[in-house]
């Protein structure tokens, strides 16, 4: 066990605070200012934000460097007023029509190369935003048809494009965000394990690190808090993105602990276990009001999610290290999940 952090910082993204438009129906809600959000984010006691390029800068295919920056800095500005800070700047690869058949593994090369401009202007507003992570969530980078493309083509295509990165900014650290599917079929980087092997085949793996997202390895059929200790056990785990999922369908974003209070006090235990945070790593939370919720309570889930978070981190400091010892050496593994449970639901033990 390592040491672990005596306070943890969160955050989480503007599109966090959405107005609960799905693919079957419109917006329910009017849309909070980028201003309001981060006051909102104050108000909850978070302690940064995270990006995607066009939340920090909007309409950004549109703007020169110049407008570019001169409207990252604007952005930077009212974050530093508030009392934050921006955790990483995501690239939105899979909004743009250059992007429909992949951004860096699309098999036209003008599409491949809009992928990687789209991603240094990415790093510049990163860089004013004083953040060194950029998070690669490779939504499109996979397939609907397998004999539409070449995996081992596409893998050197995303090699090129992180080299390409990592080469434009030395101090630039890039997380990769696992997902198997939603909106592909099958994604290329469906799990932590891929991501790690790609970033030991760039040129400088010590760069490269993921964000473990829950939804995303329920969605892979794993455990979340073991791929957590497995990214961990490489010193790999740079961020996440706590919430909760029920069962294989769509990615739910539900508030941490929602659907499995137990899978979510295990997650907290591996972090708190392992030292998570201690680099300056955040509890990110990607986390989704219900489509239900009226406007002045959509912001219910991030508090819950970072109030679940709390409680659950006193249940993990809370428990009875020598009892959880003595039942793993006599092996009574049904004596063990009795305890947790008893000590989980606040029961006489
Ligand atoms: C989508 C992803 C997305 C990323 C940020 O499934 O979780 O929200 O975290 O680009
Ligand atoms: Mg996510």
């Amino acid at each position: 066990m390592t040491e672990a952090i005596t306070s943890y910082r969160f955050s989480f993204g503007p599109w966090n605070l959405s107005e609960g438009a799905d693919p079957f129906g419109p917006p329910v809600r009017d849309p909070f200012t980028f201003l309001e959000k981060v006051k909102i984010a104050k108000q909850l006691g978070f302690d940064a934000l995270q990006f995607h390029d066009d939340d920090a800068v909007p309409e950004l295919d549109s703007l020169g460097p110049e407008q570019i920056s001169k409207q990252a800095r604007a952005t930077k500005q009212i974050l530093t007023d508030h009392g934050l800070v921006a955790e990483f700047v995501a690239p939105r690869l899979w909004f743009s029509p250059r992007t429909i058949d992949g951004a860096y593994t699309a098999n036209d090369p003008a599409d491949r190369a809009y992928a990687v401009e789209r991603s240094i202007k990415a790093i510049d507003i990163a860089q004013e935003l004083g953040t060194p992570l950029l998070v690669l969530w490779l939504a499109r980078e996979g397939t609907y048809v397998r004999e539409a493309k070449s995996v081992p083509e596409a893998v050197q295509y995303l090699v090129d494009a992180i080299n390409t990165m990592l080469e434009y900014d030395k101090q630039l650290r890039i997380l990769v965000e696992p997902k198997p599917n939603e909106p592909m079929d099958q994604a290329y980087i469906p799990t932590v394990g891929h991501a790690l092997a790609l970033g030991n085949r760039t040129a400088d793996p010590s760069r490269v690190g993921i964000l473990i997202e829950t939804a995303h390895q329920i969605l892979a059929g794993l455990d979340p808090s073991d791929e957590m200790g497995f990214a961990l056990s490489f010193h790999k785990l740079w961020s996440v993105h706590l919430n909760d999922q029920s069962g294989l369908k769509f990615d739910e974003d539900k508030s941490f602990g929602e659907v499995d209070l137990r899978r979510a006090f295990n997650q907290v235990r591996v972090l708190e276990e392992n030292g998570y945070g201690r680099n300056g790593e955040y509890v990110g939370l990607d986390v989704k009001a219900m489509r239900t919720q009226k406007k002045e309570v959509s912001a219910k889930h991030l508090a819950n999610s970072k109030q679940t978070f709390l409680w659950l981190l006193d249940k993990v400091r809370s428990l009875n290290r020598s009892l959880q010892a003595e039942l793993v050496r006599q092996r009574d593994y049904e004596e063990l999940t009795r305890y947790i449970t008893a000590h989980l639901l606040g029961a006489r033990y």
